[in-house]
């Protein structure tokens, strides 16, 4: 695979060689079907620009996942023959990295993306559970006359077979509310249900955990005081540590955690506190990776 011109967490050059990387970052700075504000293409750069000013050692699982190699692709361009192509290649991609015994991050750009990701990681796992970190349901079956929009991933993920765990969810139409009171295929944890029991919540998410698990995070969970630059702001979203808390206990759980996104950030100029936090948190997930290694 070719690599990127800038190294996530600018490390030593001997640490991001593809050969050796434990981790493969995955830029899609793609913003096909944004229907707010746009600008997600600008996502990936703006977290890998800075990750270079994080420090390499994390405090919480005390490592430096850096020594483990991570390896920065280049960008998946967006295909102008549309969507279908775009994921094409981002199917392409995660099939690559997982053949070759690495853990893939994808840095979006447009939720989309992940559904390519589902889909080559669904070929090779038989069973595979996706946690789904996002203010909104994205359910709906088409949007804007497309199945292959924004709104409509979670949906996606469904057909595909894989089990679906929604957490910080605070926005759905009428439909997908119907979707949801009668499908048994979609567990859905309400924002407001982390801010009154936590505890609960992270014990219902844990408790249908089984195998293998992909975490996507739609970084418009986080409450738009701390995660303003996003396409659709809604109030009311998770903290930083609501959000550490449960993915430590995901982590934690013993299941097989086989790759995980953060996606749909869209940088606001002059405001770093957004993608930097997003940095840190693809860092965090690196570290307890490695520490559930070490552990096994
Ligand atoms: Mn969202």
């Amino acid at each position: 695979m070719k690599p990127y011109a800038v190294s996530f967490g600018g490390i030593p050059e001997k640490y991001t060689l593809w050969d050796d990387a434990s981790f493969a970052i995955i830029p899609f700075p793609v913003d096909l079907t944004a229907s707010y504000v746009s600008g997600t293409r600008n996502g990936p750069r703006a977290i890998l620009d800075a990750s270079q000013h994080m420090e390499l050692f994390d405090e919480e699982t005390k490592l430096a996942p850096y020594r483990e190699g991570i390896f920065t692709a280049a960008d998946i361009a967006h295909d102008t023959t549309g969507a279908e192509a775009t994921l094409a290649e981002v199917e392409k991609r995660v099939t690559a990295t997982v053949k070759a015994g690495k853990f893939p991050i994808l840095l979006g750009g447009e939720h989309t993306g992940t559904i390519g990701a589902i889909t080559a990681l669904r070929k090779k796992y038989e069973d595979l559970t996706v946690i789904y970190f996002d203010a909104h349901a994205d359910l709906r079956d088409e949007y804007l006359g497309s199945k292959l929009n924004h709104a409509c991933v979670a949906r996606r993920i469904v057909d595909a077979g894989a089990g679906l765990i929604q957490v910080g969810i605070r926005s759905m139409s009428e439909e997908e509310d119907r979707y949801l009171r009668k499908t048994d295929a979609v567990k859905t944890f309400y924002a407001g249900e982390v801010r009154d029991n936590l505890a609960e919540v992270t014990k219902g998410i844990v408790g249908n955990l089984k195998g293998n698990v992909y975490i996507s995070i739609d970084l418009d969970v986080f409450d738009p005081g701390i995660m303003p630059a996003v396409g659709t702001p809604e109030p009311g979203g998770l903290t930083w540590y609501e959000a550490i808390d449960i993915l430590r206990d995901v982590m934690q759980s013993g299941c097989n955690v086989v790759g995980c996104d953060l996606m749909e950030l869209a940088p606001i100029a002059g405001m770093v506190a957004p993608e930097y936090m997003a940095a840190r948190l693809a860092y965090r997930l690196m570290g307890w990776i490695l520490a559930e290694r070490e552990e096994k």
